[in-house]
């Protein structure tokens, strides 16, 4: 079984259905055929099948519930990459959808900051791999790697990728993203000014001395911490999303009550936010929009959220 549910007919019913229990007659009749054939045709092309508008949509409709949840639809698999087998970056783990029977994925690389390793983001790998991503959580030539170094990693990474690795058959190679933790944070900034192709960028309490991006033409979904004392978001986050092209698609999410490394760890609102910007720049999965658009409002993970809503390609 390939498909990430089961190609039966969907077991739980459409928002589309009628909630009462009325008899149907006239118009409503008309439309429940339609909704049958609807519901027919789900059903001889499986729900996991691409949706004609965009052939780069991959799973069923997004909820909160699946955005939020700690796995999406998804099997996912891993390899190990070595570094003895790569150059330009210290090897890694790809994590991936299982399947291959949905068609080929976008992918993100991850790199991890100043003195860490993959593990230090290693549970973005599986949370967002098991959404329909092929992703590349990396380990740096050495721990102490600036940014800008970090940046050029997780380009040489995403060739590695696409034209060497075992699951390039797997990816799309013109849809690819880039993340990364604190100095991988400014450097998925230093990846994106220099790959303008590069279709997503997430900087996680991103550090860089740097604190100018007028060059990035890469939707890019900032993400700070209130209570970053190593990458204070008054010196490194929000100048880094200010100076971003006001025309660009872009947003900054101030996490609250976090910390430089709260993304060393799961957490949802990272996640939830990472999905919804990855699936919409990398898949153009307009499907998830509604969680980007209108603005997040503050809450007790958010202590701000600032940006636009994504423009129509
Ligand atoms: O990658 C990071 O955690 C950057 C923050 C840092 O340790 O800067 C010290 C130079
Ligand atoms: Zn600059």
């Amino acid at each position: 079984m390939q498909h990430p549910q089961p190609s039966t007919a969907p077991s739980t019913p459409s928002p589309a259905a009628p909630a009462t229990g009325r008899r149907r007659t006239g118009r409503l009749a008309g439309a429940a055929a339609a909704l049958a054939a609807a519901v027919a045709l789900t059903t001889l092309s499986g729900p996991g099948a691409h949706a004609a508008g965009n052939p780069y949509e991959r799973g069923p409709a997004p909820t909160n519930a699946s955005i939020e949840a700690l796995r999406g639809p998804y099997a996912v698999s891993q390899t190990t990459v070595s570094p003895l087998s790569v150059t330009g970056f210290g090897g890694g783990t790809v994590y991936y959808p299982t399947s291959t029977g949905d068609g080929t994925f976008g992918a993100v690389a991850v790199s991890p900051g100043y003195t860490g390793t993959q593990s230090s983001i290693s549970w973005l790998g599986p949370r967002l791999a098991s959404q329909g991503f092929v992703v590349f959580t990396i380990d740096t030539l050495t721990t102490l790697d600036q940014p800008d170094s970090r940046g050029r990693q997780l380009l040489a990474a995403l060739d590695y990728l696409t034209s060497a690795s075992s699951v390039r058959g797997r990816i799309d190679s013109s849809r690819l993203g880039v993340m990364g933790h604190s100095m991988g944070g400014g450097g998925t900034l230093e990846a994106a000014k220099s790959r303008p192709s590069l279709q997503a960028a997430i900087p996680l309490t991103p550090w860089n001395l740097d604190k100018t991006w007028p060059e990035v033409r890469t939707p890019t979904l900032i993400v700070g911490a209130d209570g970053d004392t190593i990458a204070p978001v008054a010196s490194h986050a929000q100048p880094f999303y200010t100076t971003l092209p006001s025309s660009l698609d872009r947003a900054y999410l101030e996490l609250n009550n976090a910390t430089h490394f709260t993304p060393n760890s799961s957490n949802t609102t990272i996640a939830k936010y990472s999905i919804s910007w990855l699936k919409r720049f990398i898949d153009d999965d307009t499907r998830y929009e509604q969680f980007l658009c209108p603005l997040p409002q503050p809450g007790p993970t958010i202590e701000e959220y600032r940006g636009n809503c994504p423009h129509t390609s």
